[in-house]
């Protein structure tokens, strides 16, 4: 059997790059997407030197349709057949009443988070379709879940990653494709450093007063849902750190 291959947006940093880490351990053959190129090259060089695996990189921003399937159609048609797409790259910018929020930070999150993921999935499908099978794993949130105070188009973004999820499940039946969306809960990385828009100390706080979830335990999770045998598909999965119940409950003690 053939090198199975994962694709993992936004491999620059946090989940993705944990995750990229994981299927890299687990013997896939890996296509790392982010705009960062440095850190791209870096991962690219760590992972086929440590595990001696092949891996493509692929520098573009998801907002863009153009960048997207040219990125994605330029690859050689061996490295078309992705095993496992995780459309992981997103973002929150700000979190503000919705009065007084960003109508640019709104923009660059339905692009990204949105528009971008549903790009990304378009363009893998025609390499991923003629071969009988699949997965897609899209990256949600407890967000997605439910809404909280100054969350307004974050979390809608995110509810549309879970719409979206649902749709995608129905439409890729035909086609044997496991689709199975993740929403993890507040987890350690530097998504409160992009949040708060380099404001590192606003940042800290978020995850103070409680064992966070890490990258690495969003990896592994992630991995699992790729284990499982042919016929068994997890759809949906909430994953949150023991101190969190949901987007409204957090348990800080100390
Ligand atoms: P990070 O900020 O650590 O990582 C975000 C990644 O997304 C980076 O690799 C970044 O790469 C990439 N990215 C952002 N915008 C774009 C873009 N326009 N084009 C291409 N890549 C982009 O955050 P996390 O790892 O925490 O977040 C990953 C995902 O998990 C996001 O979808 C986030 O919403 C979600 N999430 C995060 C949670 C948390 O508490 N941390 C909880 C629940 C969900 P680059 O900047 O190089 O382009
Ligand atoms: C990230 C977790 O709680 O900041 O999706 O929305 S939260």
């Amino acid at each position: 059997m053939s090198t199975p291959i994962a694709m993992i947006t936004g491999a620059t940093s946090g989940f993705g790059k944990a995750i990229s880490i994981k299927f890299a351990s687990n013997r896939y053959n890996l296509i790392i997407t982010g705009r960062r190129a440095d850190r791209l090259q870096q991962l690219k060089d760590n992972l086929s030197n440590t595990y001696g695996i092949e891996v493509m990189a692929l520098v573009f921003d998801v907002r863009s349709r153009k960048a997207a399937f040219d990125a994605i159609g330029q690859l050689p048609d061996a490295w078309k057949a992705i095993d496992v797409l995780v459309n992981n790259a997103g973002l929150a910018l700000g979190r503000d009443y919705f009065d007084d929020a960003s109508l640019d930070d709104w923009d660059t999150m339905i692009d990204t988070n949105l528009k971008g993921l549903l790009y990304v999935t378009k363009a893998v499908l025609p390499g991923m379709i003629p071969q009988g099978k699949g997965h897609i794993i899209n990256i949600g949130s407890t967000a997605g879940k439910e809404v909280y105070e100054k969350g307004n188009t974050y979390c809608a973004t995110k509810h549309a990653v879970n719409a979206i999820s649902q749709s995608m499940r129905i439409d890729l039946l035909r086609h044997k494709i496991k689709v199975t969306a993740i929403h993890p809960g507040a987890a350690d990385t530097e998504f409160s450093n992009v949040r708060f828009k380099g404001d590192d100390d606003q940042a800290r706080k978020v995850y103070e007063g409680y064992e966070p979830l890490t990258a690495g335990d969003v990896a592994d999770v992630v991995y699992y849902t790729t284990t499982l045998p042919p016929h068994v598909c997890i759809n949906d999965l909430v994953l949150t750190c023991t101190a969190q119940a949901n987007s409204m409950y957090l348990y800080k003690d100390h």
